[in-house]
């Protein structure tokens, strides 16, 4: 176990480091592809997360797509919460079409997550909490035992709520103090939820997710590098 883990950190593609992950939540695959290689030219640290809506209309192609037109580490945000079988199905299908990792639910349990991390084929990323008020009725209530779930397997990333910079900052503690100090940790909600940008990396965050502010920008490349400075000048106290 313990060398498995070691794998999967050291091929690890997203760096544990501030940037931003854009959520490819367009429907459109011609936006998406020329999205994905203006931001293989912006200045800053990127991601890419191809979420269901895009997924749904253009199919897995478009992971490979954009594996072909940029650089940039892809997830693959399917949400996965299905048995261990199934949610590792999915997992593998999105790993063969190029993505780097992908993102599932921990809610499911150990033995779904880990059967996804026993892949060996890239990252993986659980959603401890979400950003809308629903996550506060059922999430928030078992997110410190999903924290102690997911460290003891050793997942290379979490999703956390920038809507609440409180609990990403409280649960970013429980992580480390866990032995995840190499986890990642994703918070969406930036912008169109909410969240102004860098609330949640000045509370242990390393990415920021920014779909709607970004994708339905009319400059997609500046709006990236804009927010992704705003980030770092908090970061920096500016
Ligand atoms: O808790 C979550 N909230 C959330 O918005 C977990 C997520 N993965 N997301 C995703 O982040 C959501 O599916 C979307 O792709 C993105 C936020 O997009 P936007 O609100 O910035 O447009």
């Amino acid at each position: 176990m313990i060398r498995l883990i070691e794998d999967v950190m050291t091929t690890s593609r997203l760096k544990k480091r501030p940037g931003i992950m854009v959520a490819f939540d367009m429907e459109d695959s011609a936006s998406a592809i020329r999205m994905a290689e203006e931001l293989g030219s912006a200045d800053g640290n990127f991601a890419i997360k191809v979420g269901r809506p895009l997924e749904m209309q253009t199919g897995k192609e478009i992971i490979s797509r954009i594996r072909d037109a940029t650089d940039i580490p892809i997830i693959y945000d399917g949400k996965i919460a299905d048995i261990p079988y199934v949610s590792a199905k999915i997992a593998e299908i999105a790993y063969d079409a190029g993505a780097d990792g992908v993102n599932m639910h921990a809610f499911v349990g150990a033995d779904a997550v880990r059967e996804v991390v026993d892949l060996g084929k890239g990252d993986v990323i659980t959603v401890i909490e979400m950003t809308h008020p629903g996550s506060v009725e059922y999430l928030e209530p078992i997110s410190e035992r999903l924290i102690r779930m997911v460290s003891g397997i050793g997942v290379d990333g979490v999703v956390l709520p920038a809507t609440r910079p409180d609990r990403v900052g409280r649960l970013a503690e429980l992580l480390e103090s866990e032995g995840g100090s190499e986890t990642y940790i994703i918070s969406p909600g930036v912008r169109a939820q909410g969240a102004e940008p860098g609330d949640a990396v000045t509370s242990g965050a390393d990415y920021e997710i920014v779909g709607r502010a970004i994708y339905q920008s009319e400059n997609p490349k500046d709006a990236a590098e804009r927010i992704y400075r705003e980030i770092i000048d908090r970061l920096r106290g500016d």
